[in-house]
């Protein structure tokens, strides 16, 4: 009786916590986190698949929005590049791809960085 009473009772307690970690900010900050990153995943997904139909090399793509030079890519510059080959991606995503591309954090994504994430 008294050990299915005490099973009774962890079993409330562990649902009430679940609820109750469920229901935190920081729970909830944790899945749009994990739902942000997927979405970038996905739209990266997209962008190679792009890229490889049309048929010209992505190297030149990526030089062709390479407007001041120096061999690299700003955000801006990326974000270009990114909305000619798919249009209805919106400015945010685009930010996001272009931090995960920029490995080395400098602010530009180089050819280096470009091909190993689009390889
Ligand atoms: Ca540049
Ligand atoms: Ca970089």
């Amino acid at each position: 009786m008294i050990k299915n009473f005490d099973a009774e009772d962890s079993l409330d307690l562990n649902i009430d916590e679940a609820i109750k970690f469920i229901q935190t900010e920081e729970h909830a900050t944790e899945i749009e986190m994990i739902k942000g990153k997927s979405e970038v995943d996905d739209a990266i997904k997209l962008l190679k698949l792009k890229f490889r139909n049309l048929g010209v090399p992505m190297i030149q793509v990526f030089s062709k929005f390479d407007n001041n030079g120096g061999g690299d890519l700003d955000c801006s510059e990326f974000t270009a590049m990114i909305q000619e080959v798919i249009p209805e991606i919106t400015e945010e995503l685009c930010h996001a791809i272009f931090d995960d591309f920029d490995l080395d954090k400098d602010g530009n994504v180089d050819q280096d960085e470009f091909l190993r994430k689009m390889l």
